[in-house]
């Protein structure tokens, strides 16, 4: 295997031990002034704790203040925090603060050079938190063939930072982690999902992809490993259990949606209501959008005003069936309603990013294009699949930049996809503009995590605006862990 989990944490516990860098990692260039002494504006606890999904279903795993999801912690943006990290496990750990534009020091990954938070030890830090929106914060450890670390754990929890000016009218908003637990590995192959639109795969990407999975096959080699779930829950219950959101008729509920899955993609729908789509990844778009159904990949997040104007008792879940009654639902009761939640299957929607852009605006011209080609090599690393970028497996001994970024330049990242997975990809510390969507053009859209078509290929935009070193990769947990990573650095 191209890492070793306990090798890593050896590495981590040296590092945590001496107060040094983990081995082949740069020191961070953007430190932040130092953390003031005195109490801090938040404190979290990563230790193990138990998360009830349902009275017959209780489940240990690693959380954050013994709870899942993790408290939602609220900022202010450009108003400075303070943030104590303890950490009760016997490994070191990273907190990552995802969907936020902060130096390397805080932003939570040892591949950019953020400190571990030492086993049994803690760690404060400050920040001034940005950019505004739903944002969330996570683990951000390789987690490798154990389903107990990384994002597989409970360590997931929603972060908001109030914008100086909230954007849309609401009457209430509500808070929603989905989450699946007691994962398990299986040889099934993903399901093949074509909700993404526009969706024209590239016959060249397809031709690829298929040869060399053919080969493997061909060769005697099983499907690489796939995670599964037996639990499902929002806000850390199965559908039925916890309580329901409580609405009255003609309320605008703003729901801010996480999806906090280490692997998984989300749907969801609530019979006989519409979504208006106003932020993605918390970022407000420029065409807010109405849609049936909502299609959240792996860490993305979509805050949606739905106006409650059908009365009754609605189960609000999973358009997947088998997942919606393992539990990915939560009901919803309008005030004076009474009896069994009702769910009706939605018809068959697509998830367009372009619905949300600036109509018929294109992008602006970047100053330098990096093309990116994302490559499985089916079951080659001990049963698990294997995932290159333009040819290389990221390694978490070696950690090499792959680009060089030049602060004040507007990069283009054309990504292409010669596997039939989907993959959310995500990038650290920068938010990026979709700038075109299988060859459509589109512009104002601003994400952290975008999920790529099988065969497909996209294009974004960041202006390189944040110096340090820079993660990018798949958030897909299995993705991320076996090679799927590329660190970018300023020059
Ligand atoms: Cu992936």
């Amino acid at each position: 295997m191209a890492f070793d989990r306990r090798r890593l944490l050896q590495v981590g516990a040296s590092a945590a031990l001496t107060g040094a860098l983990p081995v082949a990692c740069a020191p961070p260039r953007t430190a932040s002034a130092s953390p003031p002494a005195g109490p801090a504006d938040h404190t979290v606890r990563i230790g193990t704790g138990l998360v009830e999904l349902a009275p017959d279903k209780i489940i240990a795993t690693t959380t954050y203040n013994g709870q899942f999801p993790g408290p939602l912690l609220r900022f202010k943006e450009g108003r400075r925090v303070v943030v104590d990290i303890r950490n009760d496990t016997d490994s070191p750990e990273q907190l990552h603060w995802h969907g936020q534009t902060i130096p390397v020091d805080v932003d939570g990954s040892a591949e950019e050079g953020t400190p571990f938070i030492p086993a049994h030890g803690a760690r404060r830090i400050a920040f001034t938190p940005g950019p505004a929106g739903l944002r969330f914060y996570h683990s951000h450890l390789p987690a490798g063939a154990d389903l107990a670390a990384g994002q597989y754990s409970g360590q997931v929890g929603p972060v908001y930072i109030e914008p100086r000016r909230e954007p849309g009218r609401y009457d209430r908003e509500v808070f929603l982690t989905l989450k699946e637990f007691e994962p398990t590995l299986s040889r099934g192959g993903d399901m093949a999902m074509d909700f993404l639109s526009p969706a024209t795969p590239d016959p060249l990407l397809k031709a690829t992809g298929e040869r060399a999975m053919n080969a493997s096959l061909a060769a005697g080699a099983p499907h690489g490993y796939e995670v599964g779930y037996d639990l499902f829950s929002i806000n850390g219950k199965m559908l039925g259990h916890g309580e329901p959101i409580r609405v009255k008729a003609g309320e605008r509920v703003l729901f801010h949606v996480l999806n906090g899955s280490a692997t998984e993609i989300r749907s969801l729908a609530l019979p006989g209501h519409r979504f208006q789509v106003v932020a993605l990844d918390g970022n407000p778009v420029p065409g807010p959008a109405e849609v049936p159904v909502l299609w959240i990949g792996t860490a993305e997040r979509v805050s949606a005003i739905v106006t409650m104007d059908n009365p009754g008792v609605w189960i609000l879940g999973d358009i997947a069936d088998d997942d919606r009654r393992r539990g990915m639902g939560v009901v919803v009761e309008y005030a004076g309603r009474k009896g069994e939640a009702r769910w009706v299957a939605p018809g068959k929607s697509h998830w367009d990013y372009t619905l949300f852009g600036r109509p018929g605006a294109r992008p602006r011209d970047a100053d330098e294009t990096f093309d990116l080609t994302f490559a499985k090599s089916n079951a080659a690393l001990n049963g698990f699949n294997l995932w290159t970028i333009n040819g290389v497996a990221f390694s978490q001994m070696r950690m090499e930049p792959m680009l060089k970024l030049r602060e004040g330049r507007r990069y283009r990242l054309r990504m292409h996809n010669a596997s039939d997975d989907i993959h959310p990809v995500h990038l650290h510390r920068h938010s990026f503009e979709l700038t075109a969507i299988a060859g459509h053009p589109t512009a104002g859209v601003l994400k952290d995590v975008v999920m790529l078509g099988g065969y497909q290929s996209i294009e974004v935009d960041f202006v390189a605006d944040n110096p340090g070193r820079t993660l990018f990769h798949c958030h897909q947990q299995l993705h991320m862990d076996f090679g799927f990573m590329a660190l970018f650095d300023y020059v």
